[in-house]
């Protein structure tokens, strides 16, 4: 089958009159400068889809509800009490109906990849399930009904803080023995095998979680996938391994694990000068997920020094308390203007859009963070892309990268998506939507209950 658009952003930039030819859920060959052939499916506006590094699916079903005034300081560590106890209660069954909910929505504002970082493994009680993949395969289910495309992204978590202290009850269903992690990667390896493109990398969920032995067997697990830990993302978690070892978190991971390509330190709020230097060189990619790390309290990355020392950057969306995909772009560089007093401080240079640069970087650090060796509208690329609503006023009179800027800072729509060559929102509705919002209903309101 073959796409036809009026125009697209093609790796070497916009081009006019855009065929991409498409077989086995991959891009086989993209012409441009050619009209419309009787059976090409018209569109106007085409972008690729974009990877969301950091997802906890199951999140979803409490948005909204952890933003009640407490008794005193409220913060990511009293958001964290609540977020535990809505995930105490919660069944296989009510997790792939939550998850699959979060993926349509990630479908239908643009995201057309994911990574699951998953650690809900045992059952409410704290006790393993008999399949040791239960919920990795009702995440497997939601990406499956959904169409997202899934990088699976086990959890091991063994701890409550640094220096291995004992995990506290709220986290009795993320825990592991290192045996038992390894063969529920190797289940997991199986899990995700009938899902199209599927792939799997390893998650140390902090140094908080996990000890430096840990983590030295740990990481070897991911066989050459990616490597994604949770990192600096609070002041207190600084000061605890400051305290533990007299280093920080990300000066510690740079010190003792070999970060390299295969790494995506998620937040990396709170570095150092020497801290970005480093992390940029290292060639790992920084996982933002700034609409989260807003609603947390998290603090703000230094993204201007961190981009102009060449750090590479992927997009997130964490606790899923927002899904939109530009949002997460227009949050990042928001951050960065009221912290600065000024304007397009994220683009790279002057002449430069800010949408473009904000866009280029996510698609390219948001495939790398998962393990996409061919990303863009190119030949050999999943064919992941996104069309963007040419009858949105927002549009009106736009072309090129001004049509970036539209959708990432003035709301403009996106039209429709297709993952691995198959259309999955049209006309900015997942095509199973309704069903899947249905079973969600029901799956919500149980927990709620
Ligand atoms: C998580 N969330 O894994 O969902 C964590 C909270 C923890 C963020 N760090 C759990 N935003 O840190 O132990
Ligand atoms: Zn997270």
């Amino acid at each position: 089958m073959a796409l036809w658009f009026e125009t697209a952003l093609l790796p070497q930039g916009w081009a006019a009159g855009v065929r991409l030819q498409i077989a086995g859920g991959r891009i086989e060959r993209v012409e441009t400068g050619i009209t419309r052939a009787a059976d090409d499916e018209r569109h106007a506006i085409g972008i690729p889809g974009l990877c969301n590094v950091h997802s906890h699916g199951f999140q979803r079903g409490m948005a909204g509800l952890a933003e009640i005034r407490g008794p005193e300081g409220d913060s990511f560590w009293t958001w964290r009490e609540v977020m535990y106890r809505f995930l105490d209660r919660l069944d296989p069954e009510q997790i792939e109906a939550i998850t699959a909910q979060a993926y349509v929505e990630m479908l239908e504002t643009g995201f057309t990849r994911v990574g699951e970082f998953h650690y809900l493994h045992r059952d409410p009680a704290g006790r393993p399930y008999a399949n040791p993949v239960e919920t990795a395969e009702r995440v497997a289910a939601a990406a499956e009904r959904t169409g997202i495309g899934l990088t699976l992204l086990p959890v091991f978590y063994a701890h409550s803080n640094f220096g291995g202290a004992a995990p506290v009850a709220g986290q009795r269903r993320f825990i592991n023995t290192m045996d038992q992690f390894g063969e529920l990667m190797e289940a997991s390896r199986k899990a995700i095998a009938g899902l199209q493109d599927a792939n799997l990398g390893v998650a140390p969920h902090s140094l908080r979680a996990v000890t430096p032995n840990e983590l030295a067997a740990i990481v070897p697990l991911a066989e050459g996938g990616p490597i994604h830990i949770h990192a600096a993302e609070q002041t207190k978690e600084v000061d605890d391994c400051v305290a533990w070892c007299g280093m920080r978190p990300v000066e510690w991971l740079l010190d003792h694990a070999e970060v390299d390509e295969h790494w995506c330190l998620v937040h990396a709020t709170h570095m150092t000068a020497v801290e970005t230097q480093r992390l940029a060189a290292s060639g790992a990619v920084a996982g933002l997920c700034p609409i989260t790390e807003a609603n947390l309290g998290d603090g703000i990355f230094p993204a201007q020094s961190y981009l102009a020392r060449g750090g590479r950057v992927g997009i997130g969306t964490d606790s899923n308390v927002l899904l939109n995909a530009a949002g997460e772009l227009r949050a990042l560089e928001y951050a960065q203007r009221l912290n600065t007093c000024s304007r397009n401080v994220l683009a790279d240079i002057v002449g430069r859009s800010t949408g473009r640069g904000l866009f280029d970087t996510a698609l390219a650090g948001g495939a790398q963070a998962l393990g996409q060796q061919a990303f863009g509208l190119c030949a050999g690329a999943a064919a992941d892309l996104v069309s963007l609503d040419a009858n949105d006023p927002t549009f009106y009179g736009r072309e090129a990268d001004a049509l970036l800027d539209s959708w990432i800072f003035a709301g403009g729509k996106v039209d429709c998506v297709w993952r691995a060559g198959r259309a999955v929102v049209r006309q900015g509705r997942h095509i199973a939507g309704d069903e899947i919002a249905a079973h969600y209903r029901r799956a919500v309101e149980s927990v709620l209950d």
